[in-house]
């Protein structure tokens, strides 16, 4: 892709606006920044170099005369100016699209609803555990653009890839793919389940015969994609025994045309939970499709620390444990953080709704939940929907909750933040949220046990 001369418009000045403008100025390219915020903080070194800035809103005049547009994975693509554009024959793109032209690694992209980020990062860390040197980057944090000017770096890629990222690409070809599940998730952004899947599904839809899909054979919509795929599909279950794939019968059971046939026992891993045994199934079916051997796959599951604000074991107060799960945004990872914790739970949920139903939750709610803590914006709809199955108590804060949860808790209960929601009604991020939590939850300990 020639990108000197040509106008191109980046659209969201975040983190990938930022890393996209650079890449497209040390391209050689004409850039203009829009950002609906009044107040964005441009680097001067952009300004001295050409950037033009709009903000406060996307004028249709600004997209209609580029050659090229960038939008930024926050950014919906159902708005008039996007529309116009694209009406007017004019390339809409989001930056995974704009790396993927100009990446030559080995790229492994990842994709689901729940544990994208967990299989990422173990999947890098066994890949650096087989002595290869390893990128891991996209929505887990790092834009992918950054890293194609220093691609001959890296032996590999590994890339978390989300349904907005996917939305608008063209060309995108992972050499392997992963899709760990799909339930409801970001309804407030694609219009209903199925444009959902799709934009998921695209995450394979470029990739051919010498490409591979890994697909979870458990889940049934994303098992139904595996007809849509022209590159060779490899299967992962946690339920069947497969005739052809990476199957759990106790052992994590390897059974690959061309790859020696082989089990081992997962025993001593740190990730725990049935969800988080799915993971560790796409994990060891991307090690074997890249050719890692199994004494390195199996010690890099087993020896995998986790991650922050997923299930995270925060304090124990008084026989009472607390589980930071602040990751849990969406009604799919909230479900599966209690099925993987022993009842009683105390449940902190809320925050930013994101249009699908609470309703799934209702069976391991009235199952396991001994009481339920709510707040943010999602309050109301939470007790409309869960609030009679157990004794329901409001709150406006995280720090009250923490407390509130606690003053209801006998020892061996467990409390888990695990929200359902996005977190931006009330903080900056997920992560902030966790944090939070967690700082509630130590002060909580430091006042009864100092
Ligand atoms: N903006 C506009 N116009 C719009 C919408 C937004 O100008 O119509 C502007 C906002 O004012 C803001 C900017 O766009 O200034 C923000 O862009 P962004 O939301 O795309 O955020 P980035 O900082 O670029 O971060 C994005 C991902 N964010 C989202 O998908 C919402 C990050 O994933 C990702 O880590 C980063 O790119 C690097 O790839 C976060 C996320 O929550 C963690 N992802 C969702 C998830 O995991 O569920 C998908």
């Amino acid at each position: 892709m020639q990108l000197a001369g040509k106008k191109v418009l980046v659209v969201g000045f975040g983190k990938t606006g930022f890393s996209t403008t650079r890449f497209l100025l040390d391209r050689g390219a004409v850039v203009t920044l829009t950002d609906m915020q009044h107040r964005i903080d441009v680097p001067r070194e952009f300004l001295e170099r050409g950037v033009k800035v709009e903000a406060g809103g996307h004028r249709i005049e600004t997209f209609t005369h580029q050659d090229c547009i960038v939008v930024s994975p926050g950014v919906p693509l159902m708005q008039r100016p996007i529309i116009e554009a694209r009406s007017r024959g004019i390339e809409v793109i989001s930056e995974i699209e704009l790396a993927s032209r100009f990446l030559r690694v080995p790229l492994i992209a990842v994709t689901g609803t729940n544990g994208k980020t967990t299989t990422t990062s173990l999947i890098g860390s066994m890949l650096a555990r087989a002595g290869k040197r390893v990128f891991v980057g996209g929505n887990i944090g790092t834009p992918l653009i950054d890293v194609v000017r220093e691609q001959d770096a890296f032996d590999y890629i590994v890339a978390e890839i989300s349904s907005f990222q996917l939305e608008a690409i063209e060309q995108f070809r992972p050499d392997v793919s992963v899709l760990l599940n799909i339930t409801d998730d970001h309804l407030d952004r694609h219009p209903t389940f199925h444009e959902y899947v799709q934009a998921k599904s695209n995450i394979f839809k470029n990739q051919r015969d010498q490409d591979v899909t890994i697909l979870n054979y458990d889940d049934p919509n994303v098992r139904d994609l595996a007809h849509q795929a022209r590159s060779r599909v490899v299967f992962f279950s946690t339920a069947a025994v497969l005739d052809e794939g990476v199957f759990w019968n106790g052992y994590a059971h390897i059974r690959i045309p061309g790859v020696l046939e082989s089990a081992f026992s997962l025993e001593g891993a740190r990730l725990q939970g049935a969800h988080n045994r799915e993971n560790m199934l796409a994990a060891v079916t991307v090690g074997v499709v890249c050719g890692v051997d199994p004494d390195t796959i199996r010690t890099a599951v087993i020896e995998f620390q986790g991650l922050p604000h997923r299930m995270e074991f925060v304090a124990e107060v008084n026989g009472v444990t607390f589980y930071n799960d602040s990751k849990g945004t969406n009604v799919g990872a909230c479900v599966r953080s209690l099925e993987s914790l022993d009842p009683p739970i105390i449940l902190i949920a809320g925050g930013k709704d994101k249009g699908g139903s609470y309703r799934p939750l209702r069976e391991l709610v009235a199952e396991k939940v001994k009481a339920l803590i709510v707040l943010g914006e999602a309050q109301e709809r939470i007790v409309a929907e869960l609030g009679s199955l157990v004794p329901t108590f409001r709150v406006a804060t995280l720090e009250e909750a923490v407390r509130h949860a606690y003053s209801l808790a006998a020892a061996g209960d467990r409390v888990l933040l695990s929200p359902a929601c996005a977190s931006f009604d009330m903080f900056r991020s997920y992560e902030h949220r966790g944090r939070c939590f967690c700082e509630a939850v130590h002060k909580l300990k430091n006042a009864i046990q100092p």
